[in-house]
This record gives structure tokens, sequence and C-alpha cells, in this order.
């Protein structure tokens, strides 16, 4: 086999287990979101964020995948949510069977809110299916704007775009709108919010963008009971 048919072999296998994670996480009722970025750009800064300000009784946990150290599973501890290191031992992203076998018993007791974080890399993870209901790229404002444009796979296939570090703009010669122009003329859907971990900026927004598709998933789930033969 050469290796573009490996390549190919292991991206089907991750697809197929993916789809069966993704028929798990729908009966369980659990949102899940898969945040890619660069090393550094702020992924558990903005996680440590979202934590510290999720409506209390939200049943989240928070799985992290690095090449090695436990550091961000450290991190991410000590907001009282459940949280576990995927270490990838040199793999540059996540893959479904990770995910599975880290999740353990947690879509068995009602985890509404998974939240994956994968390894730095704005390509690596693109290719990769973990049944999540949406990817999230995460792109921070001392990386250029030009990012969009040079990795187009991962804003293609984003959902949201979190341009963090928005406190570092008064310093850097980045320009915000040049940036959301450039993940528009990639994925004119793609939305976009300023968030700025240390600055406490953005959370509001992201909360609710987080609630709507929370809402958006159990009115899909819906019909399908509703409208299921009666026996
Ligand atoms: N000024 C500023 N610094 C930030 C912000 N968010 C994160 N940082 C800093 O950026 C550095 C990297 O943040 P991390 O959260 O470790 O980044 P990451 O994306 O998780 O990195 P990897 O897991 O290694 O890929 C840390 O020093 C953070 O404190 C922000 O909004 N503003
Ligand atoms: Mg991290």
């Amino acid at each position: 086999m050469n290796r573009v048919e490996i390549e190919k072999k292991v991206l089907s296998e991750n697809e197929q287990i993916a789809a069966r994670l993704r028929a798990a996480l729908a009966s369980a009722g659990t949102l899940a979101l898969n945040f890619i970025g660069s090393p550094g750009a702020g992924k558990t800064a903005l996680l440590e964020g979202l934590l510290q300000r999720l409506p209390i009784h939200t049943r989240a946990a928070v799985l992290t995948g690095d090449i090695q150290t436990e550091n961000d599973a450290i991190r991410l501890q000590r907001y009282g949510y459940p949280v576990r290191q995927i270490t990838t031992a040199g793999a540059c992203h996540l893959d479904a069977r990770m995910v599975e076998k880290h999740l353990g018993d947690w879509l068995d007791n009602g985890l509404e809110l998974l939240l994956i974080e994968n390894v730095g890399n704005l390509v690596c993870p693109t290719s990769y299916d973990l049944g999540e209901d949406a990817k999230v790229v995460v792109l921070s404002v001392a990386e250029g704007e030009d990012k969009p444009l040079k990795y187009p796979g991962i804003f293609r296939k984003a959902e949201l775009m979190l341009l963090n570090k928005v406190d570092l703009l008064p310093h850097v010669p980045f320009k915000p709108e040049l940036a959301c122009e450039n993940a528009r003329k990639i994925n004119p859907a793609i939305d976009i919010i300023e968030t700025s971990y240390t600055a406490g900026i953005g959370f509001d927004r992201w909360l609710n963008w987080i609630a709507a598709r929370a809402e958006l998933k159990k009115a899909l789930a819906k019909p399908m009971a509703e409208f299921a033969p009666v026996s």
C-alpha cells in the first residue's frame, strides 16, 4: 500500500468511528465542539474562561489533546468539571478513536456539553472528524490576517471563528476587519466572535452561540422522536 492509500484507509476508519460517536452524542443529547487553532492561539485559556462562566448546573466536560504533557488538563481541572488529557505521543491531531476511548462513561451520565481541545495545529486536525457538532477555529491577533487564506481548510469547515487576544490590538499591526473579510472569503457563513481571555471580552456572545447551538440540536432531535411510528 502506498502512502496515499494508507492515508485514505486511516481516514475512512476514522469516519466510521466518528459516525458511531456522532450517533452516541445524539442519543445522549450532548453538544460536542472541536476547538482547533495554532499552538498558543489561546484554546486552553478560552476554555478556562468559558468554564468559569458556564451557567451553574451545566453538565460539561473537557477532553484536551496535546502531543506531550498534562499541562492543559491541569489548568482546566481547576474549575470543577471533569477533564481528561489525551496525549497523542507524536500525532499532530486527535482522531475519533482517541475521543471514543477517553469519553469513558460520560455520555451515560447526562453530559450536555463536550468541549474538545485539539492538538495545536491549523492543518492536521481539520481532516479528522471527531463526531462533533461543530468545529470552532481559534485565531489570535498575533498570527496575521492572512491565515484564513493560507490555511483555508479549517476556516471552510469551522462554523465559528474566535478571534482571540483582541486586548493586544493596540500593540500589534493586525487589522481585525481584514482577518474577518479573509475568513468570510473562504466561508461566507462563518460566525465570528472577538474574544480576549485576559480582558474577559466576548464570553457572553460565545455563551449565547453555544446555547443557540444546543437548542438547535435539541430541536433537530425532537421531530424524529415525535414522528416515530406509534406501535
Ligand atoms: N494577551 C492575551 N494573551 C492570551 C490570551 N489568551 C491566551 N493568552 C496567552 O497565550 C498563551 C497561550 O495560551 P494557551 O491557552 O496555552 O494556548 P493554546 O492554544 O491552548 O496552546 P496549545 O495547547 O499549546 O496549542 C498563554 O500565555 C496565554 O496566557 C488573550 O486573550 N490575551
Ligand atoms: Mg492548549
